[in-house]
Order: structure tokens, then C-alpha cells, then sequence
């Protein structure tokens, strides 16, 4: 087969030179599928993406009518619950026990810097006042309270930042259609509808949440992967979350590498270059800010029969790991339908403060590294000091690879013990005394020359 010669004639002036390359670069993006990389952040959001990385841990919050089934945050989809049925739940939804001052407290006491909590999940329920629909905890529920506000007035007066998640996909709006892969005929939504009109409706949601709660330090989307080649409007609804509030934090959990006007990078119960889950197979890891959710126990949304509550060491291995990858943990916790969160996980949280009250300056403002993570764990690092975080290790010696700096000193966190150190051509050989190991995590201080 004869094979075509496509002429190409480099143009000869500048302008020319330029004009191609735009060309070449736009054609490229489309074909490989890159987004168009135009969004500039504001001082403001940069400021705050680096508040991001030195927070590290946050708490996540799943709260929605369904909560009253005690069956997770997707009991509608999975129970096949049509709508007139489920439209019933929230006359039995009266969270009289709720304290925004208590769960505020709580995670300050676990030492979390921020709390991100559904606005509206898949169910579509707005957890908030709306006035774009009364589809919402203040006109549909016997409690008629805006718990949103109420959490947003406790985190402002506490010095902890509020996130909203927000789900994209939306199975009791008529107009979300086509249908994705979740919420189908089921629901007994019209078997047409308006996919912009449901956009249009979203960003006027999210007007509200960005216009009447004070300082939001970013939205948390979700959903994008019930339909992953829709027209989802990116752009325009980023451009108006930046309008809005330009240091507040867009990400989204779709599952794939960030898109252009994004700033932060979420992984869902998988480290960053894991997967475990199946959820990470379409993303790479980017130089965004990074974030990690995980379950406390199996569930999002409050589960009764759930009790695979995860274990103080779990938790903290899982924080420090995160930290060593240079991302957030942000950990979930379902409340119960009457407001409270579950005893069980309130202790954890507890467990996880005792320990960071100690050993949070390890954790606080470190990025990851400078030695990618190991099964044995990982590395955080601030100025001129590194923390080896010995997570899984039992002998009294362990040698780890050099990563070109010199050490001055090296001591345990723990009681500022020096430990003994040998730098030659296989690495770097820590000694320490078998009874100085720590079962949740040895930590080395390592000061740097
Ligand atoms: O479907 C949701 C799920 O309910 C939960 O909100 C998690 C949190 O990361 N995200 C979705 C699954 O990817």
C-alpha cells in the first residue's frame, strides 16, 4: 500500500510560527483529549490551596433523609424506590438531637482542620433552604430547620472551613436526562427532559449555597460518572463558583484526571497511584493539591447494620500514609437520622486527636516525601527536618534508600531519644531498640545539614 506524503511548509514569520503551534496544540487536545488548560486561580485560591495541604485531615460528612432507613446514602437507586415512595421519607426525618456545636467540637477534637457535608446527594434532596425548590430539609421535613446553615454559622465561629458536596447526578429531577447509568425508569421521572434546564437549576443551587452560608472554602462535586460523556457545563459552573467566591476550591470525585478551572485532585478510598477500588483506572496523579476520602466504617450514609468500624490504628496508619503522599485524609462519618453521630465512631475520632495532639507536627503542614512511600510507610517533610513514619516494621534495624541530603541528627519523635544512623553506598541504617518500636507508628525525626 502506497502511503500519502502530506506536505508541510514551515510558515516563515513569527506570527505565522505562533498561529501553528495554536493550531497544532488545539488539534492535539482534541484528539488526545486534554482540556484546555485557561483557568488562572486568584491569589486568594492559591492562598488557600496551600491552606489545603497543611490542614491534612478533614472530615466528611454523609447526612440525607435516607439516613431514616438506616440503609446508606444509595438505598433509593438500590431499593429501586420510586419517587412518589421515596418523596414520603422525609415527613419521618426530625434530627432533634443535632448540635452543629457538638460535631464541630468533635472534629476539632480529632484534630481535623475542615469538614466537607452533602448539601444534596443522588436523592436530590437539598439539605438546605432552596428557594429554586422545595425539595429541601426546611419545607419537606417535621424539623423545618436549615442544618447547613446552622453547621456553616458553628464552623465560621470555630476557625474550621466548610466544604459543600454537591452530587451532579440527580435522580429525582425531572430534567437530569438523558438518564445516566444509576436512577433509571424506576424512578418514574418522565421519560424526556432538559439536561440544560437541570444544569441551569445546579448552578442556581449552588448560587445559593455560595451566596448565603459566608465564606465556603470549596465545593466537593460528585456524580459525573453516571454519565461520563455528557455535556456537564463544566466551565460555565466552575466560572461561577470562581465568580462567586474566587478563593473557594473546586474538585470533583469523577474519577479522572482533574479538568481545567479545578483546584484540587480527590481520590476515593485509594491512595494516589492506587487502585484498588476500580474508581482510579482513568486518572494520573497530578500536581494539584490532593485529597483522599475513606469510610470510618463501610458506609457513607449511616448504615445500622454496618459495624466494620475501622480501628484507631487503621485510621491513624491511613492519615500518616496520606500525609506521605503528599494528600488529605478526609475521613466520613454518617450520622443517624436523629441528628447524632454514632458513639462508636465519636471514640475513634477521639483516638485519632489523642494521637495527633501529639504527634501532629509531623503530620500539620508537611508535604510528602522526599522518599516516595514504602511497605514499611512513608516519609513527610517541613524546612529542614523529615519524618520517617515507620508503620509496619518489627526488627531493631531497618536500612531505607538515601535521598541525596546529608543528616546532622537523628532522634525518635517520641522521647527525643537519638537514634543511631549509618549513611553509606546501601542507604541509610537506622537502629532502634526493639522496645521503641510503636505498633501504630514509630516516628524518626531526622534534622537535616
Ligand atoms: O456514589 C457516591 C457515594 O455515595 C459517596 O458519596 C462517595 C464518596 O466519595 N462518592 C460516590 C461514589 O463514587
Amino acid at each position: 500500500m502506497k502511503t500519502r506524503r502530506i506536505p508541510f511548509i514551515l510558515p516563515t514569520t513569527t506570527l505565522g510560527r505562533k498561529l501553528c503551534a495554536c493550531l497544532l496544540l488545539g488539534f492535539l487536545s482534541t484528539a488526545i483529549h486534554l482540556p484546555a488548560q485557561s483557568y488562572q486561580p486568584t491569589p486568594e485560591n492559591q492562598k488557600n490551596r496551600e491552606w489545603f495541604q497543611d490542614a491534612k485531615f478533614g472530615l466528611f460528612i454523609h447526612w440525607g433523609v435516607y439516613s431514616v432507613l438506616g440503609d446508606g446514602e444509595w438505598v433509593m437507586n438500590q431499593q429501586q424506590i420510586p419517587l412518589k415512595a421515596y418523596e414520603k421519607i422525609p415527613a419521618f426525618f426530625n434530627p432533634t438531637e443535632f448540635d452543629a456545636k457538638a460535631w464541630v467540637q468533635m472534629a476539632k477534637a480529632a484534630g481535623m482542620k475542615y469538614i466537607t457535608i452533602t448539601s444534596k446527594h443522588h436523592d436530590g434532596f437539598a439539605m438546605w433552604d432552596s428557594k429554586v425548590s422545595d425539595y429541601n430539609i426546611v419545607k419537606r421535613t417535621p424539623y423545618g430547620k436549615d442544618v447547613l446553615k446552622m453547621l456553616a454559622d458553628e464552623c465560621h465561629k470555630e476557625g474550621i472551613k466548610l466544604f459543600f458536596y454537591h452530587s451532579q447526578l440527580d435522580w429525582h429531577h425531572p430534567d437530569y436526562f438523558p438518564r445516566g447509568n444509576t436512577g433509571g425508569s424506576w424512578t418514574g421521572r418522565p421519560e424526556n427532559g432538559d439536561m440544560n434546564k437541570y444544569l441551569d437549576y445546579m448552578d442556581a443551587q449552588l448560587s445559593e449555597l455560595l451566596t448565603g452560608y459566608g465564606e465556603i472554602a470549596g465545593i466537593w462535586f460528585d456524580g459525573m460518572w453516571d454519565k461520563k460523556d455528557a455535556d456537564w457545563r463544566l466551565q460555565k459552573t466552575y466560572g461561577l463558583i470562581h465568580k462567586l467566591q474566587p478563593g473557594a476550591l473546586v474538585g470533583s470525585n469523577h474519577h479522572r484526571t482533574p479538568y481545567d478551572g479545578e483546584d484540587f485532585q480527590m481520590f476515593e478510598k485509594d491512595l494516589p497511584g492506587h487502585n484498588t477500588t476500580g474508581f482510579s483506572a482513568e486518572q494520573t496523579v497530578g500536581a494539584l493539591p490532593k485529597e483522599t476520602c475513606e469510610t470510618i466504617n463501610n458506609a457513607w450514609g449511616f448504615n445500622l447494620k454496618d459495624d466494620q468500624h475501622k480501628s484507631k490504628k487503621e485510621l491513624v496508619q491511613y492519615l500518616v500514609k496520606a500525609a506521605g503522599y503528599g494528600a488529605n485524609f478526609l475521613l466520613n462519618v454518617g450520622p443517624m437520622p436523629n441528628g447524632k453521630i454514632q458513639p462508636e465512631h465519636i471514640a475513634s475520632l477521639q483516638g485519632v486527636g489523642q494521637w495527633l495532639s501529639v504527634n501532629g507536627e509531623t503530620v500539620y503542614g508537611t508535604r510528602g516525601g522526599p522518599l516516595t512511600a514504602r511497605d514499611w510507610g512513608v516519609t513527610t517533610q517541613k524546612g529542614n527536618k523529615v519524618y520517617i513514619h515507620i508503620l509496619d516494621w518489627f526488627d531493631e534495624s531497618i536500612t531505607i534508600p538515601a535521598w541525596g541530603k546529608k543528616i546532622k541528627s537523628a532522634k525518635l519523635f517520641s522521647d527525643k531519644t537519638p537514634v543511631k544512623f549509618l549513611e553509606n553506598e546501601y542507604g541509610i541504617t537506622f537502629r532502634i531498640p526493639k522496645a521503641k518500636l510503636d505498633d501504630v507508628d514509630t516516628i524518626i525525626e531526622v534534622e537535616l545539614k
